[in-house]
């Protein structure tokens, strides 16, 4: 529940608001100090004093790592008083992170228009700025405390500058769908003309979509939030992985035209041709949205679903791409056996300060700037990273090219645990997109399903060739008990 306007933290109302001390930083020069002064581990072995885990009590014996799970546990009243007992403790009740997880479990979650107070913490308890608590934490020294700080103001331009000219993701004006088809369907490209002439480019920006939509409920991640109070958010957050709105319906409520037609906020580029979901109509998957999100924000490592292409529209701000291929073993991403789960535990700073050198060494990575009026393709099947540099607007779209229909075909097959999307009473989406390509577009749908019955095929043939069950020409017969790890094979049907 929130609480009322004039509650206030007790620290400050007993007067102990106390100097902060700055702490330093053993990551990088740009991070500064800990708003409550906390340090990270390696600093207590540089200073001589006192470490305020020591006043703890029974808490100094456990790790950070189980405090803070522990913490999770109680609920607000619990952890805002077990917080004023120590420094130490101070400082671990303090943690956004954890107020987070209270306000989306709490009533909180059920107001879409309330005032925004810049900390999770202080959304919950009501507290405004001058309210809430600070008390001096220079002698808490933790990593597990310091390190989301960090992430939050790592700065992101020593990570997407210096790009090595073989990763750059190809530039072109504008493509003519001829040539998506023969030659760009497989790869990403950012076209720097070909969405200028948007009125959505033209006219929008935040400052404008604030006025028109204020009041227009949107979706963010877990939250369905006015335009008005994630604006707020926006612009006043302390967010290691920021809230991102990602709305689907948005132009049922934003009253949009899409299309063709007068009036309309933009149109589909004419260079990815048609798109065969369109066959599906009602009944296809969620395809578009709205996404707008303050610096920082972005999407971890994933593929798209159901092996659907994308294009990606910048109308305001600027996107960081990193970009593999389907087969490609992306550093820092493990992914089961059946492709089923994608396990990225980090947020896109834990994953640029822990492996994005390792991944731009890699011959088959992609990364680029989409700058806004730019609009960049996701190939289907393709790993992406995205990061916005900067606050910023962007709408995109997933689609099913022609060149990748057998992809698709495939993925609906022979994977339907993982087709995402579609309504709950669609319990067939592979029948229905097959039926209805045969009435529309049966030459397609033959050559689609042809090419999966080659592809098994070959696959098969891989297969014999590993376990030594058929010569490939030129090879000499390989001796085998029937079983072994074939290198090369690559699960081809794996490949969306
Ligand atoms: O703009 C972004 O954060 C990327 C969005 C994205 O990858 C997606 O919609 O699948
Ligand atoms: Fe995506």
């Amino acid at each position: 529940m929130l609480l009322s306007d004039n509650q206030q933290d007790i620290p400050e109302a007993s007067g102990r608001t106390s100097h902060l001390t700055n702490g330093t930083s053993t990551v990088e020069p740009s991070i500064p100090p800990h708003p409550l002064g906390i340090r990270p581990l390696g600093n207590k072995y540089f200073t001589r004093g006192k470490d305020a885990r020591d006043a703890s009590g029974t808490f100094k014996a456990l790790p950070d790592e189980v405090v803070a799970q522990l913490l999770e546990y109680l609920d607000q009243r619990t952890l805002r008083y077990l917080g004023y007992t120590c420094r130490f403790l101070f400082a671990h009740c303090m943690s956004d992170e954890i107020w987070k997880t209270l306000f989306l479990e709490g009533d909180c979650l059920k107001r879409a228009s309330f005032e925004w107070r810049g900390s999770w913490r202080a959304t919950v308890l009501g507290l405004t700025e001058e309210k809430s608590a600070r008390v001096d934490c220079s002698t808490v020294f933790s990593d597990v405390l310091h390190r989301p700080f960090v992430c939050s103001h790592v700065s992101l331009q020593r990570f997407v500058s210096g790009i090595p000219t073989m990763n750059q993701i190809q530039r072109f004006e504008n493509l003519s769908y001829s040539d998506f088809a023969e030659k760009w369907s497989d790869k990403p490209f950012i076209l720097t003309e070909c969405i200028k002439s948007w009125p959505a480019y033209q006219s929008w920006d935040l400052e404008k979509l604030h006025q028109l939509y204020s009041g227009v409920v949107f979706r963010a991640e877990a939250v369905d939030w006015t335009f008005e109070t994630y604006c707020q958010y926006m612009s006043n957050h302390r967010d290691e992985s920021p809230l991102y709105l990602f709305d689907k319906k948005f132009a049922e409520k934003m009253k949009l035209e899409i299309g063709a037609g007068d009036g309309a906020a933009y149109w589909l580029p004419e260079c990815f041709g048609p798109d065969l979901f369109e066959v599906l109509g009602e009944e296809r998957p969620a395809h578009r949205w709205l996404i707008i999100g303050p610096e920082r924000s972005g999407s971890t490592f994933h593929k798209d679903p159901n092996a659907t292409s994308a294009w990606n529209a910048v109308i305001r701000g600027a996107k960081y791409w990193i970009m593999f291929p389907p087969s490609a073993a992306v550093p820092g991403v493990y992914v089961s056996e059946d492709n089923s789960e994608v396990t990225s535990p980090l947020s896109i700073a834990e994953w640029l300060l822990e492996f994005h050198a390792e991944a731009r060494r890699l011959p088959e990575c992609r990364e680029g700037i989409c700058q806004a009026g730019e609009i960049l393709h996701v190939p289907s099947g393709w790993w992406h990273l995205v990061v916005n540099l900067e606050a910023g607007i962007a709408l995109t779209q997933n689609f099913v090219p022609k060149s990748h229909l057998a992809d698709v075909l495939h993925f609906l097959r022979d994977r339907p645990e993982q087709v995402t999307g579609f309504e709950r009473d669609i319990t067939d989406p592979y029948g229905l997109f097959v039926d209805r390509l045969k009435q529309e577009f049966p030459q397609l749908l033959e050559e689609g399903l042809a090419q999966l019955t080659e592809r098994s095929l070959r696959k098969k043939r891989r297969w014999d060739v590993a376990v030594g069950s058929v010569v490939e020409e030129g090879q000499p017969q390989k001796k085998t008990t029937g079983f072994s790890f074939g290198f090369g094979l690559e699960d081809e049907e794996d490949v969306p």
